[in-house]
């Protein structure tokens, strides 16, 4: 231990972003790395028990250092218990994450709208098979005429109707949203018995605001009710029908290649790197740059092109249907800019960090804000708004700011050699494509492999990454974990890069990670032991997944029967606990790494990992430790196994795999 402290603490697994932390550290530049080891969290906001909605606090409740002896008598000025206040912070989490998601939902369902009514020229509607699937969820008819008349209705009028309903979703003020019932049966149906279904996207994310008030809602267990219905209206609504709307509009992602990781950048081409979150711009970024006058205008500058490369959720969306580079995950944003060979960095909505400006003027990088929700006040960064009406034109300008700039480089470039192959693009239609039978065509032989015990369960393993731990190091070791014991992952966001410079998203990686059960799957299909599904907003194909298994059959008749369980490492933003809350609210059994919120309040932490899974099938837990929260997850997926009697047959199964092995060394 002493020995480890002498040696400088490990920031990163990742050697690239390692190599740059150094760099910065040498160079006297300020990153997030050294900020965390200055600054430590509050002790009471990290228990969840700071309350700061009215300004006769902040009202403090911290544990006693013994815990509680006898009766809890700790109280706000206005009495509001430590229960009340913490569950009150966590539903505004929750609000936080919901409105993130779904505003970037709505974002996309106004230009869907706006191209399908032929407003917005330069976006069209590319999957149009996926458009009728998803017009039938919105009741939308999509033939005309009846029986030998009955033929097709025209394409147009079925998406100007899909953009208006879709849109209306959000400020819809009863009723329930239309998505919901995309869920398995019994779960919309616990749903209703609970009375959580949303009635509209935005209403519930406002009443959350308004039972958290200062002397509203003072009961722990109605606040996370209120908490249930906006989560699910994110997961299964403002979320969901953002993964829709852009695989119609942009094209559905199939399994595809693409590199990750700093090395990605070129010396000599034009770097732009599109950070964010939104496809709407990085979409026409990248129609942009391929035209030939772009081309040549970089060529004109001395560039022989241009090299873009997503970060944080939209390097997702263009890896995942352009199969374009991937500079990195969250943590590594400032770190890009410090290899000295970023020409511009081009940011939207969230996770974007302030500082990235100030690292920036230590390089000639001009970072350019787009969405006129997000604009930066630090001096040298320019704003180009991104209107949808002229969007072509936009990202041509944004391009042409990063093609000037190429030549004004100064520091020293230093790109570093890691970037590693990866297979991104899953997706509920793809997995079924590739796991299913070529029957059946649902996710039999997904299920099939899980019922005869060569897949021990489904972890899936999401969210950021977060300065208060190792970089990158808890998703790894999680996964890893995971895989050994035969347990198959699907990834997004932070944690599906962190997945891709660690080489496993490649089908190679089944033979050097897997248990015996999971190997010979992947290996017979041909695809990575973890499945790269996208974007945080993506994370609804996860549950559409854990709806095919359901319906598929044989594994009972919810989520919360099915093998499978939830994870976020290193989440640090309120969007994962919206998405940790709609994933237990679907009955997954979700673990979350570094701390929740809630420790301050023992009773109300206890009704989330505990009481709430008489409630909805799912609930809360947190481990910090990578190793004892991977078990966590696999002892739930074995009680899951042994409440559907197939627990007995993966005994038989690995029983006659080393039954086989010991066949094979004797006849050696
Ligand atoms: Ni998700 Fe994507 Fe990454 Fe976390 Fe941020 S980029 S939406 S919130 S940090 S996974
Ligand atoms: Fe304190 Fe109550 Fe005001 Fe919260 S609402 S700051 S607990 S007085």
């Amino acid at each position: 231990m002493a020995e480890e402290k002498a040696e400088k603490a490990l920031k990163s697994v990742d050697p690239a972003s390692q190599k740059m932390i150094d760099k910065a550290e040498a160079d006297g530049i300020s990153t997030i790395f050294d900020r965390a080891d200055k600054m430590k969290p509050c002790n009471i906001g990290v228990q969840g028990t700071c309350c700061k909605v009215c300004s006769q606090g902040p009202c403090r409740l911290p544990l006693p250092k013994k815990g509680i002896e006898g009766e809890d008598t700790r109280m706000g000025l206005c009495g509001a218990t430590a229960n009340t206040i913490a569950a009150r912070n966590f539903v505004r989490m929750i609000a936080g994450g919901a409105a993130a998601h779904s505003d970037h939902g709505r974002g996309v369902a106004e230009v869907f709208l706006a191209a399908a009514r032929g407003e917005a020229a330069d976006y069209k509607i590319q999957d149009t098979k996926r458009l009728i699937d998803v017009a039938k969820i919105f009741e939308i008819p999509v033939t005309v005429g009846e029986g030998d008349d009955e033929k097709p209705r025209d394409t147009q009028e079925i998406a100007i109707e899909l953009g208006e309903k879709a849109l209306a979703e959000w400020g819809k003020q009863e009723g329930e949203i239309y998505t919901a019932k995309r869920a398995p049966k019994a779960r919309y149906e616990l749903w209703k018995k609970l009375d959580i279904v949303p009635r509209g996207i935005d209403r519930e994310i406002v009443e959350i605001m308004h039972r958290t008030h200062m002397g509203v809602d003072q009961d722990y267990k109605n606040l996370i009710k209120q908490g249930s219905r906006a989560a699910i209206a994110d997961g299964w609504g403002g979320s969901m029908i953002a993964t829709d709307l852009q695989d119609i509009l942009f094209g559905a992602p199939v399994p595809i290649h693409g590199d990750i990781n700093l090395g990605v950048f070129k010396q000599d081409e034009v770097n732009v790197v599109i950070h964010g979150h939104e496809p709407l711009l990085s979409e026409m970024i990248v129609v942009a740059s391929r035209t030939p006058e772009m081309q040549e205008m970089a060529k004109a500058k001395g560039a022989k092109g241009i090299n873009l490369a997503g970060m944080c959720c939209t390097a997702n969306e263009i890896l995942m249907r352009h199969g374009l580079p991937v500079a990195g995950n969250y943590l590594q944003q400032e770190l890009a800019i410090i290899t000295g060979a970023v020409d511009a960095m081009v940011v939207d909505v969230q996770c974007i960090m302030e500082n990235i400006a100030n690292v920036a003027k230590c390089f000639h990088t001009k970072i350019i804000t787009t969405n006129t929700r997000a604009k930066m006040e630090e001096a040298g960064t320019i704003h180009i708004e991104f209107d949808e009406h002229h969007a072509l034109d936009n990202a041509k300008e944004i391009l042409k700011t990063a093609i000037e700039n190429f030549p004004n480089r100064r520091a020293e470039v230093m790109i570093p050699d890691e970037q590693s192959p990866m297979v991104a693009g899953f997706t509920y239609e793809s997995i079924e494509y590739h796991l299913g039978g070529s029957f059946r065509g649902t996710y039999y032989t997904l299920n099939d492999n899980i019922i005869n015990g060569r897949i021990r369960g489904i972890g899936g393993v999401v969210g950021c990454n977060n300065a208060r731990t190792i970089h990158d190091n808890d998703h790894l070791v999680i996964i890893k974990e995971l895989l050994k014991n035969d347990v198959i992952v699907l990834t997004t966001g932070c944690s599906a890069m962190a997945c891709g410079k660690a080489g496993l998203l490649t089908p190679e990686a089944a033979k050097e990670f897997c248990g015996p059960g999971l190997a010979e799957v992947c290996e017979t299909v041909g695809i990575p032991p973890v499945l790269h599904m996208g974007s945080c907003v993506d994370n609804s194909r996860i549950l559409m997944a854990a709806t095919g298994v359901v319906n598929a059959g044989g594994l009972g008749n919810d989520i919360s029967d099915v093998p499978v369980a939830g994870s976020a490492p290193e989440w640090m933003s309120e969007k994962a606990i919206s998405i940790g809350h709609y994933f237990v609210a679907s009955g997954v059994y979700t673990v979350f790494g570094v701390g929740l919120p809630v420790t301050g309040a023992p009773v109300f932490q206890d009704y989330l990992f505990n009481q709430l899974e008489n409630e909805l099938g799912g609930m809360w837990d947190v481990e910090a430790d990578p190793i004892k929260h991977a078990q966590k997850m696999i002892a739930h997926i074995d009680k899951k196994r042994k409440e559907l009697g197939i627990d007995k047959a993966r005994e038989r199964v690995l029983f006659d795999m080393e039954a086989r092995r010991q066949l094979d060394e004797e006849v050696a």
